[in-house]
């Protein structure tokens, strides 16, 4: 560490040095002062030639604000990424700076039909939009607290300096209520990253305040993908009945989300046959690694949060974990059609509310039970014992009323059967024809490729005894 300090003071000796003999640079020279604090003389009696390409980026930040490329652009620069259920924030260039404006708020969000809450968000949604640009880009976003509490945002995975890392207290002061901050710096980078609040992470993360920073390469090395999906996977304690995700959870959560919505309210991904599709995955929940599994395809792993993986180390997979705190891409070619199912392959993400409190009815006889309960209670219904499923299924159809502001354990309707997943579950559609304006219906299969009721015939024919 020592080492690696005394260089970086050396690089800056250097540059002042060489910044020092090109004379026309004294106004950058002062600001360099200013920001660097004293500076002693000897400092100046070094004699080494101009080396500013070799000064850290950081304190290029800081002495050169302008921006060194001009700012990327959709469509030309990069395929814009798609957040499903939720959307890009908007920017403007100002002086060839790419100026955003993040606001934190309460947000009363919806997390799937029948379960609403007030959580923290930013403009309006939960999680905030995702953050799109260029590696070069400089970037300017301002932060403005409306919520009750002070706050701070962090950028999480950025290389930037110090100053602009927006943890609250180390380096930076709280934004207050009402207060707005600026933070600025150069995108060095390129890759899958996030924003959080990094002020009473525990309280603020666990009721949501968080989004995507996505920067697109320059010069990709990579072919550009036809469609880039990105997600961000996050899990919530919220108690049924009650409308405030529990930030003083520690460990046990009931609610599992991508881009803040628990299937069936998961738009699924629309693609057409043939393309070249990355799906962009991140993860800053309290307590949870998530699997995530794509069916149908085998992808490789494009990206960590480190950056892009050389073509020679990209594994293939089906199933990519996502630590707290990383991110991971993935591409594939969309070469077979249909409606696949991705997600996290935790049984328990895969549930909604309460998966976790009923009590084990596996192998109860239900029905002796019940009758006898039934002389007191007409209408009662031993629900699990021979599984879940059918929960979702009496709460859809009206049979069983839930508690108010609840989604216990639903899944939702499917084009053979209730689907008996909820949580961390979205739809990959992969179809030759798609109208881009509207989501497609459910895969029409070909004939006679769907599993279905083996025939007498066909069990004969296979001596197949049942
Ligand atoms: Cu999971």
């Amino acid at each position: 560490m020592k080492l690696q300090h005394k260089s970086r003071t050396l690089n800056r000796r250097r540059f002042l040095a060489g910044a020092a003999a090109l004379g026309s640079t004294g106004v950058l020279l002062r600001q360099v002062e200013a920001t660097e604090g004293n500076l002693s003389h000897q400092h100046h009696q070094a004699t080494a030639r101009p080396v500013l390409s070799t000064a850290p980026q950081s304190l290029l930040d800081r002495i050169d604000p302008k921006p060194t490329q001009p700012p990327g652009e959709p469509g030309k620069d990069y395929t814009p990424v798609i957040t499903p259920n939720n959307v890009s924030l908007a920017w403007k260039v100002v002086n060839g700076i790419k100026v955003y404006h993040l606001i934190a708020e309460e947000v009363e969000h919806q997390f799937a039909p029948g379960l609403h809450a007030r959580c923290w968000g930013f403009n309006g949604r939960v999680h905030g939009p995702t953050i799109e640009a260029v590696e070069g880009d400089r970037v300017r976003v301002y932060v403005t607290n409306k919520l009750p509490g002070a706050t701070s945002v962090h950028w999480h995975g950025l290389l930037l300096p110090n100053g602009m890392d927006g943890v609250a207290g180390l380096t930076q002061a709280v934004i207050k209520p009402g207060a707005t901050f600026r933070y600025e710096f150069t995108l060095r980078q390129h890759g899958t990253f996030m924003y959080h609040s990094h002020h009473d992470e525990m309280t603020q993360m666990a009721l949501g305040a968080m989004g995507l920073f996505v920067i697109h390469p320059r010069k990709p090395k990579a072919e550009r993908p036809d469609r880039d999906f990105a997600f961000m996977l996050a899990e919530w304690r919220l108690d049924v009945g009650t409308s405030r995700p529990n930030p003083n959870e520690m460990t046990d959560f009931n609610i599992f989300t991508f881009n803040a919505k628990a299937f069936p309210a998961t738009a699924p991904m629309a693609v057409r046959l043939g393309e070249r599709v990355r799906i962009r995955l991140a993860n800053v929940a309290a307590m949870s690694h998530h699997p995530i599994h794509l069916h149908g395809y085998q992808f490789r792993v494009t990206e960590t949060d480190g950056g892009q993986i050389p073509l020679s180390a990209q594994q293939r997979e089906t199933s990519v974990l996502v630590a707290i705190g990383q991110s991971r891409t993935i591409e594939f070619v969309a070469d077979e059609p249909g409606d696949w199912a991705m997600h996290c392959h935790m049984t328990h993400h895969v549930m909604n509310q309460m998966g976790d409190k009923f009590p084990n009815m596996i192998g109860v006889k239900a029905a002796e039970v019940d009758a006898q309960v039934r002389r007191l209670l007409p209408d009662y219904m031993t629900m699990g014992h021979d599984g879940m499923a059918e929960h979702g299924i009496h709460l859809d159809t009206g049979h069983m009323k839930v508690p108010e502001n609840s989604i216990p354990m639903r899944g939702g309707p499917g084009p053979f059967d209730y689907i008996t997943m909820g949580g961390l579950l979205t739809v990959l559609k992969v179809r030759e024809e798609l109208d881009d304006d509207r989501a497609p219906g459910w895969y029409q299969h070909p004939k006679g490729t769907v599993a279905s009721t083996a025939t007498v015939a066909e069990l004969q024919r296979d001596g197949i005894k049942v």
